[in-house]
């Protein structure tokens, strides 16, 4: 079977008679995505790179280094061939190691690529470069970067990602009574996997459940969170952004006044309940954490929140948060909270019950697989120990020799000289843009390797053409998903334009140490060599040949039901035997190692801390709209934005803003309008949907529109692309994970041109 493999999930190859080329979702595939398969409405876009492309003022500046960034995302580009392409990019390489150490090179390169594993872009930026002699990288994720700091400290580092914490879907459906989720489940998100997959299974393990009569109730801003489910029904409780820890908080503060906290299962299994059980009664500051005290900040009434915590220790339940929580300020808290929470009722460790973080945010969480490790390409070592945690880009650049507090450490920022990024957009993701934009004019080099012109090669001084994964052969697989894909070419690519594994041989070349990078193999021995290293831990594997022909392998297949997952069923059975990997051993309700960092903003239990922007924030009174910025559900990220699906969703060509009707009469607008957003950081236009999906004071503009600022005279910038990132704050979650947290963003809207 001839296959494609995404992050959308995997697509059969179909041609028709004059040999044509188009993709439908895979057979074996119960609920195929759509969006996938316009992945070939891009193999002849006008947007492509199709040379090697350099950047004028740069290569004017040749012999200059310093201030040759000034018109960086400005400025002409003009087309050279590979030689010279390798030689100038070889030469800045070697003149940046050699003057300033390899510690000057950025190569962490956040981004999504392609979902094949060998030609991930990444992982081939980072063999080259360690082969080089290292690179400053980046740690975490834009996706889970608070939520990756804060579980281990709480529950031990074997839970640091969503889908080693979460129950699988049959046990919720089997054991749980009640589930509540905040941040509901937006489907859209669960089309998508880092890596594809073979079945999209989240849609039907959430109706499974509502159909096996377990309730199940979304708290969330916005009403469409709430997916229509045939033979079930969601509850659905409005709160205000960003306020979820209070809520949480309460109903946990609710369970221990009212004589409904396990404390059984509290002295057995957790630490630090004595400080947060002070704290909720007010002891530090005089104020009672209740559901009356709730109520005032998220605008849920005080017996809605009162009812349903009780409720929660009534029964076998389950919380759940969407990862958006956690990309917030102080998004460690909600997370904490929750586990707080569910250990207070007595559910964690027990079958289909306790906590979860991101059912249906990405489609793996829930889904009842064992832990594998996907095929790797080897990266090699990196010698240098430089790092920032990803989102700290625009600090980096900007504040060289600058400090950053990061999880009890204090960083040193290194002096960047030069930037390369392969498989990934920061002009999309990341948070202010027009801040990013100026931060990154201080370095003297930015290479990008990109199939389109994006922002972030727009930005870019040597631009190198890379193949989209349609046009190579690979294996597509995800870490926690049993199915293994031979991705195969569709087609070939054009003719200046080269893998990026081809890339970066030719550049080791240039080097020297071509033979070191390809080891004198051929892509195809690299992927036999990734499917047998793979092989040797799952033996029912069929052969590399076998695989190949066949087109695809899965792990477990034939099996009655996979293995249902209870994750901390091994530790509440027997706290002694199996302890947590955490300080104590236990859950920790409060964290000494936490306290011990001493952050404001991040104290040793879950506290609420008001964001500097949310609708309680004085800064409500000049912008007085709370944006939101979801997953796209037409495309993945700023990828496809140019395919048949995101050009569709759009309206007049603009990316589409939700606001409730009354806000839209309150500011004379009517649907359809186009609008200009903007704050003190930033404008962007989009077309107004005026809805009752999303409550009165939230604006949601999901994300991925491309960067496309233009200088009309005003104070800032005004961005026709509509990407919320031109509004959004750079400032941290905390000082513990320093993660991303664009969800914590202020804004006022008005018609556009006026
Ligand atoms: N406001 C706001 N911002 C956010 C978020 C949010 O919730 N709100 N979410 C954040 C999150 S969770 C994430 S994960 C990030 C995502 O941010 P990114 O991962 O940076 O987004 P993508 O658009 O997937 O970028 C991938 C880039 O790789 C290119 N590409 C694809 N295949 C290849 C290849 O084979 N080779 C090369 N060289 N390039 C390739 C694509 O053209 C594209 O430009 O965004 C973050 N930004
Ligand atoms: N189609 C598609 N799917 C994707 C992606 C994509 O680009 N396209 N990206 C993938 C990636 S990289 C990631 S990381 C995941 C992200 O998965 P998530 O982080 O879970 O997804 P989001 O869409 O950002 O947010 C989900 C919902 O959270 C709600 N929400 C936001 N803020 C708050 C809040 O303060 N409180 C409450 N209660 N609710 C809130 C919003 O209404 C939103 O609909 O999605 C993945 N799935
Ligand atoms: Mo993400």
């Amino acid at each position: 079977m001839h296959l494609f493999g995404t992050h959308f999930g995997t697509y059969e190859v179909v041609r028709d008679s004059s040999g044509q080329a188009a993709l439908q979702g895979f057979g074996l595939d119960p609920q195929p995505s759509p969006i996938g398969a316009a992945y070939l409405d891009l193999k002849d876009h006008p947007a492509r790179v199709l040379h090697p492309m350099v950047r004028k003022g740069w290569l004017a500046a040749r012999e200059n280094p310093e201030g040759r960034g000034r018109d960086r995302g400005r400025d002409e580009f003009v087309r050279i061939n590979w030689d010279e392409a390798a030689g100038l990019v070889a030469g800045e390489v070697g003149r940046v190691r050699t003057v300033h150490g390899n510690a000057a090179i950025f190569g962490g390169s956040y981004g999504w690529a392609s979902a094949g594993r060998f030609h991930h872009a990444q992982g081939q930026l980072k063999r080259f470069l360690n082969l080089a002699g290292g690179f400053t990288s980046a740690v975490n994720t834009y996706s889970f970067g608070a939520g990756a700091v804060i579980l281990p400290h709480v529950i031990g580092p074997r839970f640091k990602f969503a889908t080693d914490v979460a129950p699988s879907w049959d046990q919720i459906a089997t054991h749980a009574k009640l589930l509540i989720s905040f941040g509901g489940f937006r489907l859209s998100n669960a089309q998508v996997e880092a890596g594809g997959t073979g079945q999209h299974r989240s849609e039907r393990g959430l109706a499974a459940a509502a159909a096996a009569g377990v309730r199940i109730v979304v708290v969330s801003p916005v009403r469409t969170d709430v997916p229509d489910l045939p033979g079930g029904t969601i509850d659905y409780i409005a709160i205000r952004p960003n306020t979820d820890t209070a809520m949480l908080l309460a109903m946990a503060r609710t369970l221990l006044a009212e004589g409904s906290a396990d404390r059984a299962f509290l002295a057995r299994c957790t630490v630090g309940l004595a400080e947060l059980e002070a704290y909720l009664a007010g002891e530090s500051d005089g104020v009672v954490k209740d559901a009356e005290w709730a109520a005032e900040i998220c605008g849920v009434p005080a017996a809605t929140i009162r009812d349903l915590a009780l409720a929660f220790a009534s029964e076998p339940a389950l919380v759940n948060a969407a990862w958006s929580l956690q990309r917030a300020r102080f998004g460690e808290q909600p997370y904490w909270a929750a586990i707080a929470l569910a250990a207070i009722a007595g559910h964690a460790g027990r079958p289909g019950c306790g906590i979860a973080f991101g059912l249906t945010s990405v489609s793996t969480v829930g889904q009842p697989i064992r832990r594998l490790r996907g095929p790797a390409f080897d990266q090699g070592r990196n010698p240098v120990a430089s790092f920032i945690p990803v989102a700290r880009i625009t600090e980096l650049l900007s504040q060289p020799g600058g400090t950053l507090d990061y999880n009890g450490r204090r960083l040193v920022l290194p002096d960047i000289r030069l930037v390369w990024w392969a498989g990934g957009n920061p002009f999309h993701h990341h948070q202010d843009l027009a801040g990013l934009a100026e931060a990154w004019r201080r370095p003297e080099t930015v290479i990008a390797n990109e199939p389109m012109w994006t922002a972030t090669a727009r930005h870019a001084d040597i631009v190198l053409p890379a193949s989209f994964p349609f046009e190579r052969d690979d294996i597509a697989a995800s870490s926690r998903d049993n199915w293994l894909i031979a991705s195969r070419q569709v087609c070939a690519p054009p003719d200046e334009v080269l893998s990026d594994h081809q890339i970066m041989a030719r550049i080791a070349r240039e080097m020297g140490f071509e033979h070191a990078f390809t080891e004198g193999r051929e892509p195809r021995e690299w992927l036999r060599r990734m499917y047998d290293g793979y092989r040797a831990a799952h033996a029912e594997l069929p052969d590399f040949e076998a695989f190949w022909a066949r087109g695809y392998a899965a792990l477990d297949q034939g099996q009655a039901a996979p293995a249902p997952v209870t994750p901390l069923a091994d530790f509440v059975a027997d706290p002694e035997g199996h302890p947590l990997e955490t300080p104590s051993g236990r859950i920790e309700i409060a964290s000494a190692t936490i306290a011990g960092f001493g952050y404001d903003d991040c104290p040793g239990h879950p506290a609420w801390l008001a964001p500097e922007e949310w609708l309680g924030s004085p800064l409500a009174q000049r912008y007085p709209l709370h944006l939101l910025s979801p997953q796209p559900a037409h495309r993945l990220h700023s990828q496809l934005e140019l395919a048949g699906p995101s050009q569709g969703a759009k309206r007049d060509g603009y990316e589409v803003v939700l606001m409730h009707p009354a806000e839209a009469i309150k500011r004379g607008l009517r649907d359809g309008d186009i609008v200009e957003l903007f704050n003190d950081r930033g404008r962007c236009l989009a077309a107004l949907s005026s809805t009752r999906d999303v409550e009165p004071g939230v604006a949601v503009l999901p994300t991925g529109g491309w960067y496309d600022p233009v200088e009309d005279g005003g104070a800032l910038p005004l961005d026709r692309g509509g990407n919320p990132n031109s509004l959004t704050s750079s400032m941290p979650t905390s000082r513990l994970a320093q993660a991303t947290a664009p969800n914590s963003c202020l804004i006022e809207i008005k018609r556009a041109g006026t």
